[in-house]
């Protein structure tokens, strides 16, 4: 034996971008190399980051498996580290190689522990190794696969399947759905969580109950984005509503969200409910003075696609675009993931609907960054989210919906501000991030 272990380290370049960015494809590629080469799997973890790179371990009984990928330098560094004669590392190296399409490489393999610079001795202690192994055979390998929503300071990460189950690179953006354990089935847009099967009641039930239990008598709806249905979905429950425009920008998000999301979707077939797609802004720009009752933007988060819905051109043609008495209520971002956006984006309603008829709100979603989401409802006309709240009829329509988060009570609760979200709106000076250092 002339080492304890042979550890190959290999740079892998000129990698497939996409083969390398596929947090399933890299797992699968890497358990198959590790079984190629001879060794008895015990373990493994994965991360997908947003927007892209992979970093996975596989334990094996005869050591590890790591990788590390960068799509954007199409480059992959792994770690062979095997013990024993039996596993042979070049063998894994062979098919990583062919698996991530890369068309160069180097690598250079280490002797680890030699064995004559080794004072070896007897350890008097059960032999944890024959029983690792034991119990390795005795269990089935345990996948853990993540996915990883995050900036510079901050990550969320949500466990899931490992498999994609809708995967298309739209004209627009990355259109994914993945099965999260602890929230069902996600839809995420260029590596953002945009709903999940386990907490969308919250978001879509604040961004349509609010304004409809407020509005008296709101008929004629525009939805700009809201491709997955949800807020069609709850807007639905009203018996005012007589029809809803959907305009979706993204065919892709639309069909993934038909096909996976049922629950979710399930307003797009409904006779009231026309889904048109088309780019929003376009369509605001078209669409005829006072159309509208309430209009909702359920846009993506204020990058790709959805920039131009974050703009004072965009605003000022939805307000032209409602009825006298008519409400706007868009999704405005976190205000401690996405400060600046949050206040500038205040600021700008401000402007339009005039310092008084604005009024933001906020919702706990737990698969956000930050978890504290923020709505804002904003009045053509003076019609105020609280003091021209319908309690009758809002304790009625609760009582006859089965709502999960929205209530009278949190109705009024949104609207009250934590201290220091309040001092965001009021300083003067441009925020960069509450919780930066
Ligand atoms: N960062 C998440 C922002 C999501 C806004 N839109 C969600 C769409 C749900 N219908």
């Amino acid at each position: 034996m002339e080492s304890l272990g042979r550890h190959i380290i290999v740079e892998f370049y000129n990698c497939s971008p996409e083969k390398i960015n596929d947090v399933s494809h890299i797992e699968k590629s890497m358990l198959r190399a590790a079984e190629l080469a001879g060794a008895t799997i015990i373990n493994s973890t994965f991360h997908h980051f947003s927007p892209f790179g992979v970093s996975g371990v596989i334990v094996i009984e005869e050591s590890h498996f790591a990788i590390h990928t960068w799509p954007e330098y199409q480059f992959a560094s792994i770690d062979l580290f095997t013990c024993g004669e039996l596993v042979n590392p070049w063998i894994s190296f062979d098919h990583l190689q062919d698996e991530f399409g890369a068309k160069h490489s180097s690598s250079i393999e280490l002797q680890r522990g030699q064995p004559h610079l080794l004072n070896k001795v007897t350890v008097h202690a059960p032999d944890v190794r024959d029983h690792a192994s034991k119990k390795a055979k005795s269990i089935t390998h345990q996948r853990s696969i993540w996915f990883t929503e995050r900036d510079n300071h901050v990550a969320l990460s949500l466990r899931h399947s490992g498999d994609m189950l809708y995967q298309k690179q739209s004209a627009y953006q990355k259109v994914e759905i993945i099965d999260t354990f602890a929230y069902g089935k996600a839809l995420i847009l260029d590596g953002m969580v945009m709903t999940t099967e386990r907490d969308e009641f919250v978001y879509h039930e604040m961004i349509a109950h609010i304004p409809l239990l407020v509005h008296p008598r709101a008929e004629n709806i525009l939805i700009i984005g809201g491709g997955d249905g949800g807020a069609a979905r709850e807007m639905l429950k009203h018996a005012s509503v007589k029809h809803i425009d959907l305009v979706e920008i993204d065919a892709c998000v639309i069909e993934a969200s038909k096909q996976f999301l049922p629950n979710i979707s399930q307003s797009f077939s409904h006779p009231k409910v026309q889904v048109i797609v088309d780019d929003g802004i376009e369509f605001i720009k078209n669409c005829k003075d006072e159309s509208y009752d309430l209009i909702i933007v359920d846009s993506t988060d204020p990058v790709g696609p959805a920039e131009g819905l974050f703009t004072k051109d965009f605003y000022q043609g939805v307000y032209r675009c409602l009825t006298p008495n008519g409400i706007m209520v868009t999704q405005s971002e976190s205000p401690t993931f996405n400060t600046h956006v949050f206040k500038e984006i205040q600021q700008c309603y401000k402007a339009i609907f005039g310092t008084n008829n604005v009024h933001p709100y906020l919702a706990y979603i737990p698969t956000y960054p930050s978890g504290m989401w923020s709505f804002s409802f904003c009045s053509k006309n003076s019609l105020h989210p609280i003091t021209d709240l319908n309690m009758q009829k809002a304790t009625a329509f609760t009582e006859k919906q089965d709502l999960q988060y929205y209530t009278t009570d949190i109705h009024q609760a949104a609207f009250v501000l934590p201290k220091f979200v309040q001092n965001i709106l009021s300083s003067e000076q441009r925020i960069q991030k509450v919780l930066s250092p």
